[in-house]
């Protein structure tokens, strides 16, 4: 052995090594968890479904579209992503670390079912029309205290799971000095670190703000100083939902299509910049408010042009590791890798075709948060369709093909052909839904088509009559995509009860050979987060400082629907 390749060995043996297969206990609460955002997905398309038919006037108002929005909103957006993930995060610690302690698991149970608690207290007020507030609850709208009650379980249970598996971290770190956690529990870790720094800004304003005030206990709320906490959380949130979607893509989808890893210190590198990118950006949702000045939405705004770079490193290594297997296979060419893909696996076919989705979303996401083209296309539905294209497709698309392999693992299953198959079918339908679905809300809405507004007086005005079509297009796209969750609910439904017993791999791909040293300062925690923490205060001390100190008159509450 040279000097080189002896170096590698080394570094090699310094990662951790995931185990054969995952034992029943944490399965069993992997399992929970997934199980539950299944229902929310039905129950969250079924409102998405009811809501576009009603605004578009194919059926009549039995529920308020507006109650209809909350339910949607908070199903998908809020307990289909966390719950989803936090299962498949589990999933993937018990595959990296092996079997949990007990302490560690009792504690995540007790997430799970404080968050089931919450979530059903929500789902209870919207169903009795008291927590009409859709599901980013603004202030003045006030919504009932048992409704603010559920969203603060549903967080205190998210922060138990976090706990619970910074503890899993820790007992590993304990057991094997040293080693580098693999590739996916690092991503984990890290992605449920972002979650409990991001969930101190709504925990905030809805302890001292929004619950007081729902209560009775104050009179007034100030509107700007909730809705900057609002969005303090509001943009690391979709990269909560985003980690987990490249966790897959990075780890699972390589060993999919044969290949490797293309690095592993890239990957844990980008997953560090995510975290601290995240953070000091929530101005780009606010850039039309007044009471914040000019020159923080700026700097917010230059920060959040940053998450370009792991953004991109994210893609080169994607398409790096499709070319190496590509020419692997005899591909030639920089694009000859294209033919070589195994379409007909779900499980590749469904987050590839999430990627796919997330090239034009970037490029939308760019416009978003561009002041001068934000003020276009602000709160209308090209807002809507941009997100139902990123976490709404390249998130979901991912976990949906995640599930197909990710249940049966679970159960002790195996995904057969015919389920594979109705996968196939069940991504194409989705993808082809949410293409009509989103490109009419794209376009409707740069012809200032506005999001959130049920049936109006105004709608049969010559102007906004020219949005007739885009919205039949949108009905047609939601009535095919409520079709394709049909088809997923039935194959999870299959793929846990009736598919034949057996081992389903468990697919985590390899780092390639020639990749780099993975640098021990990756996991100096101490050091990132205080990081975080620095660029937090320099991009909100002073205009929230300025928010409390000339603080406009605060609003009452208000309850209009
Ligand atoms: C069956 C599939 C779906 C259909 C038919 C659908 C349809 C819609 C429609 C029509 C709107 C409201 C537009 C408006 O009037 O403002 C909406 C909003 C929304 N959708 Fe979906 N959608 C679907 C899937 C999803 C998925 C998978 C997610 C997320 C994972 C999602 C997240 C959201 C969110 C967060 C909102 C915003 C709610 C608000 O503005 O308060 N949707 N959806
Ligand atoms: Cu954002």
């Amino acid at each position: 052995m040279n000097d080189v390749s002896s170096k590698l060995k080394q570094w090699e043996m310094e990662r951790g090594v995931p185990v054969p297969s995952i034992g029943a206990k944490e399965a069993r609460l992997a399992y929970g968890h997934v199980l539950v955002s299944i229902l929310a997905v039905l129950i969250g398309a079924l409102a998405g479904l009811m809501q576009t038919l009603i605004r578009t006037g194919v059926i009549p108002e039995i529920f308020g579209y507006y109650q209809l929005l909350t339910a949607h909103g908070i199903m998908l957006g809020i307990v289909f992503t966390t719950m989803f993930i936090i299962g498949l995060l589990y999933a993937l610690l018990a595959k990296s670390f092996g079997r949990f302690e007990s302490f560690p698991t009792r504690v995540a149970w007790l997430g799970f079912w404080t968050m089931i608690i919450g979530a059903v207290m929500i789902t209870v007020m919207i169903l009795a029309n008291k927590g009409t507030v859709l599901y980013t609850f603004y202030a003045p709208l006030m919504a009932d205290p048992l409704f603010y009650v559920g969203l603060v379980l549903f967080v205190v249970g998210t922060w138990f799971s976090s706990f619970a598996m910074f503890r899993m971290y820790a007992d590993y770190k304990r057991d094997n000095p040293g080693v580098h956690p693999p590739l996916p529990a690092y991503m984990s870790i890290m992605t449920m670190l972002l979650w409990v720094i991001a969930t101190l800004g709504v925990a905030a304003t809805i302890l001292f703000q929004l619950l007081p005030l729902s209560l009775g206990w104050k009179d007034t709320v100030g509107i700007e100083l909730s809705r900057t906490l609002f969005w303090y959380f509001g943009h690391p949130l979709v990269y909560f939902w985003l980690m987990p979607a490249y966790i897959v893509w990075y780890t699972v989808v390589p060993k999919v299509i044969g290949g490797k890893i293309f690095s592993d210190a890239l990957a844990r590198m980008a997953f560090l910049l995510f975290l601290l990118f995240s953070f000091p950006v929530g101005f780009h949702h606010q850039l039309t408010e007044p009471g914040i000045e000019p020159f923080w939405k700026f700097v917010q705004v230059i920060l959040t042009f940053l998450v370009v770079i792991p953004s991109f490193m994210t893609a080169f290594s994607l398409f790096a590791t499709f070319e190496l297997r590509g020419r692997a296979l005899g591909a030639k060419g920089l694009f000859g890798w294209v033919k070589k893909m195994p379409y007909g696996d779900v499980r590749f076919l469904a987050p590839f075709v999430g990627m796919l989705f997330f090239i034009p979303a970037g490029a939308g996401g760019i416009i978003n948060a561009s002041h001068q083209l934000n003020a276009m296309v602000h709160n209308t539905l090209w807002v809507t369709g941009h997100f139902h294209i990123t976490v709404g497709t390249a998130v979901a698309l991912t976990f949906f093909g995640t599930a197909y392999w990710l249940v049966p693992v679970l159960r002790g299953r195996t995904l057969t052909k015919a389920m594979n198959k109705l996968g196939l079918i069940q991504a194409g339908t989705w993808a082809f839904g949410m293409a009509i679905m989103s490109y009419a809300m794209h376009i409707s809405g740069l012809n200032g088509n506005p999001r959130r507004t049920g049936p109006a007086t105004y709608f049969s005005d010559a102007l906004t009559r020219e949005w007739i079509p885009y919205h039949v297009m949108m009905a047609i796209g939601g009535t095919i995509l409520f079709i394709s969750v049909l088809i997923f609910v039935y194959s999870m439904f299959n793929l846990s009860f009736l598919a034949p017993k057996g081992e389903e791999e468990f697919p985590l791909a390899e780092t390639e050979e020639a990749a780099m040293d993975t640098p021990r300062y990756f996991e100096n925690w101490k050091l990132w987060i205080t990081v975080t923490f620095v660029l937090i205060a320099f991009a909100y001390t002073v205009p929230i400082w300025h928010l409390i100190e000339s603080a406009p008159p605060g609003a009452r509450g208000w309850v209009l629907w």
